[in-house]
């Protein structure tokens, strides 16, 4: 079978759908940090679509730690498949956004030139929660984060995010260069605003001048971003070969839906997104509450719930009655009050998230989704409990999806598995369980005493703590189903 490339491309007749544009023709405007799976299924899907409109807004990714992406795709030219799986249909598409991969681990500097490069107008980041290196309760910069020590250290320094980003705005500072846009497209709260203040504070313990200039010539929009993206099994490479009739060393999968919307706030140009389904608005806000509390809230319960009733897909998950009403009153009861967006029929979203989980094809592993909890529970779920208590409203099956994670956490670490843990704070887990296991409520209170990720109000809230202490003892002695059914309305 032949490798899928451009000249394989070029005498292509299989039932995968080729970019309608030519490709010689693209340059590329956009530098993408971070080139995994859910980059590749969305944004570069966007983009793709505009290529056909016009062909200067192509990307360079760059992958900053693992080089297999790049190894990857740099033999098929960077085409890659994306499927789309819907029950028992796949559709399958080859995506040519992206013209070249560079993979530049710290001390290597071809990102950071690219990036001030005149040619180069927009920065999008796909690099996850934990690479922002942000205290999640605070959203301020956390200095204590090893990587942003060697970078403030090192004048040349980029091992952080935060690091390159500023070392690469002082360089076209330094050249004159014009004007830039920085798109987060990570699940953070304003996540234009929450980076724009790690780069700001970063660059005002570098060079104060900077952090002016940066003020005055960076756009930093908000965007939400919305597709559910599995990462890709050996079974799925050999599913979409079978597929398509060529070899595609890494294909994406993911479902039908996708969604885009991004606060208009460009510095310099844009590509024709607003042709190509993006929403383009004033305030991003709304929809990215509504994405984080409700999608990604009600993910990581079914995630954390799942993994303790063995469950290893979400869809298994949600085809579990009890879990799923435990879902669906959690959004409907506890998260819906709590949320305004104007022009969306929020029960008709909660019901299209529902329908979404139980894709079968698409085989999203609960354990992906567990991963990072520490960054990811402050914007999914803390927020809304601190809401709700400010205004003396119930929050029990917010409390006990807290209690699943601490669950996930304690289970891992009372069993030795260590490496089942994946998270930033994984080590001072460690140093938690070692201190306090198997004493349950000893090892809740010292996670619970953490106020980087609880925030020290919710952190002191003695009647936050006992409800997510009781959960947690329920979900250790009477497991899952026991614990969830008692919070369930019948
Ligand atoms: C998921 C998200 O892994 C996770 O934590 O909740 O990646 C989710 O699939 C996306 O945000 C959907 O847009």
């Amino acid at each position: 079978m032949k490798r899928l490339c451009e000249a394989t491309l070029a005498e292509y007749d299989g039932p995968a759908t080729r970019p309608t544009y030519n490709r010689v023709s693209v340059t590329a405007r956009i530098v993408h940090l971070g080139i995994g799976a859910f980059h590749r299924a969305h944004q570069a899907v966007y983009i793709d679509d505009c290529l056909a409109i016009d062909p200067s807004w192509g990307i360079v990714g760059a992958s900053l730690r693992r080089g297999d992406t790049a190894d990857a795709l740099q033999p098929q030219d960077c085409l890659y498949t994306l499927a789309v799986r819907d029950g028992n249909r796949t559709d399958t598409r080859i995506i040519g956004a992206i013209k070249e991969i560079l993979h530049a681990p710290p001390g290597n500097n071809a990102v950071v030139d690219r990036i001030a490069s005149a040619n180069t107008q927009i920065v999008t980041l796909t690099v996850t929660e934990k690479a922002y290196c942000r205290n999640p309760a605070t959203g301020d910069l956390d200095l204590q984060n090893s990587d942003i020590a060697a970078d403030l250290n090192l004048p040349d320094g980029a091992r952080s995010v935060p690091g390159l980003l500023t070392r690469a705005l002082a360089r076209r500072r330094h050249l004159g260069l014009p004007p830039i846009s920085i798109v987060s497209c990570d699940n953070l709260p304003a996540n234009g605003t929450s980076l724009a203040r790690v780069i700001d504070q970063f660059a005002e313990l570098t060079d104060p001048a900077l952090a002016v200039w940066i003020r005055d010539n960076v756009a930093f929009p908000s965007t939400m971003v919305d597709r559910i993206v599995p990462a890709t099994t050996d079974a799925d490479r050999a599913a979409i070969s079978e597929l398509t009739g060529y070899e595609d060393a890494w294909p994406v999968i993911t479902e039908p839906f996708c969604q885009w919307v991004i606060e208009d706030r460009f510095a310099a140009g844009r590509p024709p997104l607003d042709e190509v389904g993006v929403v383009l608005t004033d305030n991003v806000a709304p929809f990215e509450a509504m994405k984080l509390q409700l999608l990604n809230a009600s993910h990581s319960a079914l995630a954390y719930l799942g993994i303790a009733a063995g469950y290893e897909t979400v869809a298994d998950a949600v085809g579990d009655p009890v879990l799923a009403a435990f879902v669906l009153q959690m959004m409907h009861e506890e998260i819906l009050p709590t949320l305004t967006v104007p022009d969306i029929d929020l029960e008709t979203y909660i019901q299209s998230l529902m329908a979404r989980y139980a894709n079968v094809a698409l085989k999203h592993r609960t354990i992906q989704i567990a991963m990072d909890g520490s960054q990811k529970i402050p914007q999914r779920l803390l927020g809304t409990i601190s809401a709700r208590r400010s205004s003396g409203n119930a929050d029990d099956r917010l409390c006990l999806t807290v209690a699943a994670w601490l669950r996930h956490l304690y289970m891992a670490l009372a069993d030795g598995k260590h490496s089942a843990i994946d998270d930033p704070m994984a080590d001072l887990f460690r140093a938690t369980a070692e201190k306090t296991l198997p004493d349950v409520n000893a090892f809740g209170n010292a996670i619970l005493d953490l106020k980087s990720v609880f925030g020290a109000d919710l952190s002191a809230d003695q009647t936050f703590r006992n409800a997510v202490l009781k959960h947690l003892t329920l979900l250790l002695k009477d497991g899952v189903h026991s614990a969830v059914k008692a919070t369930l309305r019948s």
